[in-house]
């Protein structure tokens, strides 16, 4: 059975996961997730082995060299797997597997150009768009610190750069000022707004580069985007058990992660929404968050690190907002939309939740003091 794509695409896309096929014949094939860049497909085969696995068409505007994310995946991916036959945990936890064609590459590419890879399904799980159930959170954190527990020996230049530039907000910055000069965009309330906003905030940009500057935040090996859909949870039980969506595994801040995490997870009208009032930061759900992260991280956290948690959950949700921004004045090139409003709308989430964030910073300070 083929979904949600025409025939001949769907072809197409069978014939390239069937380079990937190594244990079983395709039974089913269907678009997958909510990617903003990749396209992901989610294959089942008639294996007991191997029942599924995931497809992915990298974005190669994006990631300019496809290839290195499949060598820091194949380093960092051996060594958990190797670091987690070495430790007792009482509790399930995987982490994706790359899969290799049949002449034992690991990407394929197609006729056009496009560059494939394949990874292993998690059995038996699920992700959510935003926090479906509360009891959730803890998890989401506790999933975080586990990710970034187990690279933490992993020397961060062991893994190349898959992305120049990614979360350095001075830089984003730096781009949307060339755009906003080129831009024909009506003005509008909604462009104001944005406008202003980002206007606004232009020193604050600096903080995290800064900190990295000046020494008081170490660079390490971070995940990248560990937003709350890239968790995922076992059906049976509801703990988190895989953290997915390895490409932007790098060197760079835990801290982009904390407050990518964050963002993503004490929003409970989710990054889609157009009701931009019903936007919130949620405390209680942050509060859980950390608590499950700092459970596992404060291992290796030190003094400074909680320091910058604050500004840290500030300044990525307001950079999202300011990448989403810059991608709507800029055409919409960057991130794919359903219309051409769309990343407009969703910068306008991330500037409210970035507001509702500066809102409550003595309330978030406070509780990220009392959990060292
Ligand atoms: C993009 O494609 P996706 O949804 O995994 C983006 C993230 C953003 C996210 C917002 C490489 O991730 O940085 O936080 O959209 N990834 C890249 O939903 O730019
Ligand atoms: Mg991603």
């Amino acid at each position: 059975m083929i979904e949600e794509f025409n025939r001949q695409d769907a072809q197409n896309v069978i014939a390239i996961a069937s380079q990937f096929a190594q244990l079983g014949k395709i039974t089913n094939l269907k678009a997958f997730g909510s990617g903003n860049i990749n396209d992901t497909f989610l294959v089942t085969l008639d294996s007991s082995q191997e029942q599924h696995f995931i497809l992915q068409r990298i974005n190669t505007q994006v990631f300019l060299q496809p290839q290195l994310i499949m060598q820091n995946m194949r380093i960092f991916t051996d060594h958990v797997h190797k670091r987690l036959q070495h430790i007792s945990l009482n509790r399930r936890w995987e982490v994706p597997r790359v899969l290799l064609t049949k002449d034992a590459q690991d990407h394929w590419r197609d006729v056009d150009g496009s560059f494939w890879r394949a990874i292993s399904f998690i059995e038996g799980s699920q992700s959510f768009d935003s926090m479906s159930d509360r009891s959730h959170a803890k998890e989401i954190g506790y999933a975080l610190g586990m990710f970034h527990n187990l690279i933490s020996d992993l020397p961060p230049e062991k893994l190349a750069d898959t992305l120049e530039g990614f979360h350095i907000t001075p830089l984003y910055l730096q781009h949307y000022e060339k755009v906003l000069a080129k831009t024909s965009k009506r003005q509008s309330c909604e462009v104001n707004y944005c406008l202003q906003f980002v206007s606004d905030r232009h020193t604050f940009a600096q903080i995290l580069e800064n900190a990295k500057l000046e020494g008081k935040l170490p660079l390490r090996l971070m995940h990248g985007d560990p937003k709350i859909n890239n968790i995922m949870f076992d059906i049976v039980t509801h703990q988190a058990v895989s953290v997915i969506d390895l490409d932007t595994v790098k060197p760079g801040l835990v801290h982009y992660d904390i407050g990518d995490c964050l963002r993503s997870g004490c929003n409970s009208a989710g990054e889609e929404t157009e009701n931009w009032e019903s936007v919130y930061f949620d405390t209680d759900l942050c509060q859980e968050i950390l608590q499950g992260y700092v459970a596992v991280a404060k291992a290796f956290l030190t003094e400074n690190d909680y320091a910058y948690i604050y500004d840290a959950i500030r300044l990525i949700t307001f950079e999202l907002g300011l990448r989403f921004f810059a991608d709507y004045l800029a055409g919409n090139v960057y991130f794919k939309v359903k219309h051409p409003e769309h990343n407009l709308a969703r910068a306008i989430v991330q500037f409210k939740l970035t507001e509702s964030i500066e809102f409550q910073e003595t309330q978030i300070r406070n509780m990220i003091q009392d959990m060292k």
